[in-house]
């Protein structure tokens, strides 16, 4: 066919989807969140989705992810494969359509029970648009079919290119280095902790992940198999398991109400906080919406009642709150939704009213049979309500002297901040720094005009081991509260941060670059993500990076982040250098310490995101929760500093 002949084919539609994928390429960030870490990863759940969905239409109960060496990812899966077939209207294969054409997903395939999708189910066109090169193969009908395509562009007519009996889809895609411009590399630990998550919320698939860039020491590449049997039950397992269970066996609640499908488990533990996962079509939905008020009033309502009956609150001198009854509790929720509505600032929000009574119903006609045949566990359960109940009493007395100190502002900063003359947060900046020697050389190595100092003493309080009256009396934590100029809102929402009067718009965390250090860092990390999530989620938390290392020789002096810059600057400077290995932040002076550190010319600051909410739930019990074993492990596996300071 000759080439003029090609354009003479080119239908409107055609000419249409060109468009489309023009515009993807134009603004990615409206298709899949942004163009960092977080939307290249994004590419792949967009795949992997396509897979789930066709696993959950029933046709296909395998998905494999592999990391390729040149950081191009290949899912695949035993479903039906893509039709390559003409489409009809379109008047060019199935395979394409689905490939170039924005929003196309599996729509033309009726029967499809399309619930997942990823943000929110833009599509593998989307991906397609965004790689530099992807090859869709498909295995269907005793063939294979293959069809390549080049920033969206496709570069020939699907083609039959062999025999087989199997069945299925494969896709493999390289990002495209001219979206993607920050880096291209893919994190194994981000991919596997969401094909964990998946393989939670769809029991019965099996998820597998390899990363072809890594050879373990037997000689396989690195990787993982994920697959549950039952659900959400062994999510709450895994999410819990650092902290110790209150009753016999997690709660597991299924069924359909209404036509939506509402999956819950549920447990109490020892612990005082309160950790609520909800999950819509897949997606975890942080800023909660009607599904997870649903669960809430499902909840309160039917332990309230079952207290009532059983007279245990008869002596009980105040009321309880919806607090109460979800201290220590973790629980997982997730729905599928036909036609979500997601709002919200991050469009992580479920909208629609219908879901509410959906999941309240459901919740409690099935909470109701548990408590009734369960009565040691339904005791177990009120006593503990009652406790919180008594401890949120001294909390609430806690609180107001924060709220006191807070609301009265003006002479009322701690004293112990070194506060900056700049008065717009937007351009203002705290440093929180461990211990009043480091504070002292932050003070002196500052510039006042935007930056201040908060010294906080030795290390703050584990808020994961402690009830909250005992967080709100602390007076780092106190510090940290009025020094942000952030208040803790009312009883019904006891935790709800108001960010409006926040004096800095950066909260950096900056202490020693070694053991006792990142302990420091993760204390204060636990804090913020137990107690201010809303400042972290508003990208308003960093993380400072001292330099390990001051290399000199002569008169030519460089610092180093790690091992291998200090190797290659000893070798710059021709070898034998001398290596000073900063143990603190103490052991610089000042001039080293803005140089290095708090120079917004030079300085890296990382910004902290939570990528991950139920994952960065699980890691944050785990290392700061009681059980040993499953953090000595985590450390031994992702310690930085560990050889440093043998
Ligand atoms: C629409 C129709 C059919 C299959 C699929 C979509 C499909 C899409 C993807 C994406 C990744 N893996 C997939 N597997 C299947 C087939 C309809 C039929 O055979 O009748």
């Amino acid at each position: 066919m000759s080439e003029e002949n090609n354009k003479g084919n080119y239908g409107a539609d055609q000419i249409q989807a060109l468009e489309g994928m023009e515009h993807v390429r134009m603004r990615p960030s409206m298709y899949i969140g942004d163009v960092g870490v977080r939307g290249l990863h994004h590419l792949v759940y967009e795949v992997v989705d396509n897979s789930i969905d066709e696993a959950l239409a029933g046709h296909c109960d395998k998905v494999d992810v592999w990391i390729n060496e040149d950081n191009s990812v290949t899912v695949k899966d035993n479903g039906r494969g893509i039709p390559v077939g003409i489409h009809k209207k379109e008047g060019v294969s199935a395979l394409e359509v689905v490939m170039t054409k924005i929003g196309a997903g599996g729509k033309f395939d009726k029967d499809s029970y399309k619930v997942s999708g990823g943000l929110h189910g833009v599509g593998v066109s989307v991906v397609n648009a965004l790689s530099s090169l992807l090859k869709a193969t498909v295995y269907r009908d005793g063939k294979v079919y293959e069809q390549e395509y080049q920033r969206g562009k496709t570069m020939y007519p699907v083609k039959q290119v062999g025999e087989t009996d199997e069945r299925g889809t494969l896709v493999t895609f390289r990002p495209d280095e001219d979206i993607f411009q920050q880096t291209i590399e893919y994190n194994y630990d981000t991919l596997a902790s969401r094909l964990r998550e998946l393989s939670y919320l769809n029991k019965g698939i099996t998820i597998t992940i390899e990363d072809r860039r890594v050879i373990e020491e037997n000689g396989d590449f690195k990787g993982e198999t994920f697959h549950s049997t039952e659900g959400l039950k062994e999510f709450i397992r895994f999410l819990d398991g650092s902290r110790e269970m209150l009753i016999a066996d997690v709660i597991s609640i299924e069924g359909e109400k209404n036509d939506i499908p509402v999956e819950v488990a549920m447990v109490y533990n020892t612990s005082y906080s309160e950790n609520l996962h909800s999950y819509v079509n897949n997606i975890n939905t942080h800023e909660g919406g009607t599904h997870l008020s649903g669960f809430r009033r499902g909840l309160t309502h039917t332990l309230k009642k079952y207290a009532d009956a059983s007279g245990m609150l008869d002596k009980l001198k105040f009321d309880i709150a919806g607090d109460d009854f979800r201290e220590g509790l973790t629980a997982i929720i997730s729905v599928k939704v036909q036609e979500p509505q997601f709002e919200g600032q991050t469009k992580t929000k479920l909208g629609n009213r219908e879901v509410s009574s959906a999941v309240s119903q459901a919740v409690s006609e099935m909470l109701e049979n548990y408590l009734e045949e369960n009565p040691n566990d339904a005791k177990t359960i009120v006593q503990k309500v009652i406790l919180a109940a008594t401890a949120r009493h001294a909390a609430r007395k806690a609180r107001e002297m924060v709220q006191r100190k807070t609301v009265m502002s003006g002479g009322g900063l701690p004293g112990k901040l070194s506060d900056c003359s700049e008065q717009d947060p937007e351009k203002c900046e705290v440093f929180l720094v461990e211990g009043d020697s480091a504070g002292g050389t932050a003070k002196q190595g500052r510039d006042r005009n935007f930056q201040a100092i908060l010294p906080l003493r030795g290390k703050i309080l584990n808020v994961e081991k402690a009830m909250q009256h005992k967080v709100f009396e602390n007076e780092e934590i106190r510090n940290i509260y009025t020094a942000l100029g952030v208040t803790i809102g009312t009883e019904e929402d006891s935790k709800a941060l108001n960010l409006d009067k926040l004096r800095y718009h950066k909260v950096v965390i900056m202490c020693d670059a070694d053991v006792d250090g990142s302990h420091i860092s993760t204390l204060i990390l636990t804090f913020f993500f137990r107690y201010m999530k809303e400042l972290v989620e508003g990208g308003y938390v960093y993380i400072a990076t001292p330099p390990l290392y001051l290399v000199k020789k002569g008169a030519k002096k460089e610092y180093a982040w790690n091992d291998a810059d200090r190797d290659a600057l000893n070798e710059k400077f021709g070898g034998s250098a001398n290596i000073q290995r900063y143990k603190g932040l103490g052991e610089m002076n000042a001039s080293q310490l803005w140089d290095t550190t708090m120079n917004p010319e030079f300085r890296t600051l990382r910004q902290v995101a939570i990528d991950n909410g139920t994952e960065a739930d699980r890691i944050f019990s785990m290392l700061m929760g009681d059980e040993v074993p499953p953090r000595r492990e985590f450390i031994e596996k992702n310690a930085v500093y560990a050889n440093i300071d043998a």
